[in-house]
């Protein structure tokens, strides 16, 4: 009965996802980076990266949901064609060689199957050969610092109190803080993470970029967005007390836009408030 239950639990699941991932390929999301009510899959992914996460994460569902339905269909055999009063005298079967050879190799075809891909993806995340530009992130409790070594800018990046947070103006609660990062579209952007106190996480769905900001060490990605727009994240390691309070927002402009921007922050020595330049656009 536990079987034929927990079959079922399995059975709506995977169905329920792959239902997900199927409809949602085709429909377009109105604000790229966000997530939306009753969203069940990934964000609309908006570099290399994160397309083949997509892609990777639908494959493996598909695979997950059949498999899913051949283990409940053998549950649903034993149920019904074994049970006590379909089947009153029981077989003695204790072995088949055919059957365990089947079970053993076929497993492993599956994961190298699966592997093939993910290695690849690995690789292809682990750093690019020509960088454009390189952004450092370092990780404190609670904020992160943002270092440009190229345009010669830094500056930290702190959480709005909710208190300002304005709905009104389309801001969202614990996502929202004081200052941007900015970055310019269609270029490959190096990433390099450290981190001051404890290891941090920084990561942007929509980019497909998520990655430990570890004190001691330099952790090397990169990425490469696609479309203009403002992309959000939050820290994914908890780091303390204030975890949940040390969001990313990424402003994403036009290399036109993002050279003006380095030239009057370089100038400046005080960033320009990214709000600012967005009402300005
Ligand atoms: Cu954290």
């Amino acid at each position: 009965m536990t079987g034929k239950i927990l079959g079922f639990i399995s059975l709506i699941s995977t169905t329920l996802f792959a239902w997900a991932a199927a409809a949602q390929e085709g429909t377009q999301m109105p604000t790229p980076s966000f997530p939306k009510e009753w969203q069940l899959n990934l964000q609309t992914p908006v570099s290399p990266m994160a397309h083949m996460m997509y892609d990777f994460h639908t494959e493996l569902l598909w695979m997950c949901t059949l498999i899913s339905l051949f283990v409940l269909a053998l549950l649903l055999i034993c149920i019904f064609r074994y049970n006590e009063k379909a089947n009153p005298v029981p077989s003695k079967t204790a072995h088949n060689t055919t059957i365990e050879v089947i079970w053993t190799v076929l497993p492993i075809v599956i994961l190298v199957i699966i592997a093939i891909p993910s290695y690849r993806l690995l690789y292809f995340i682990d750093r690019t050969n020509d960088a454009e530009m390189t952004m450092k992130v370092i990780g404190n409790q609670w904020f992160w610092s943002y270092e440009y070594p190229d345009q010669e800018i830094s500056f930290d990046s702190i959480a709005k109190p909710e208190a300002e947070i304005d709905t009104a103006k389309g801001e969202h609660r614990l996502l929202e803080v004081d200052r941007h990062v900015v970055l310019p579209v269609d270029t490959n952007i190096r990433l390099l993470f450290t981190a001051n106190d404890v290891i941090h996480a920084w990561t942007i769905p929509a980019f497909g970029v998520k990655l430990d900001a570890m004190p001691g060490r330099i952790n090397e990605t990169w990425v490469r967005v696609e479309k203009e727009g403002r992309y959000y994240g939050q820290c994914s390691e908890l780091c303390g007390v204030d975890h949940s309070f040390m969001p990313i927002v990424v402003d994403i402009v036009s290399k036109e836009k993002f050279k003006e921007w380095a030239d009057k922050s370089k100038q400046s020595a005080q960033i320009p408030a990214t709000t600012q330049l967005a009402s300005a656009q």
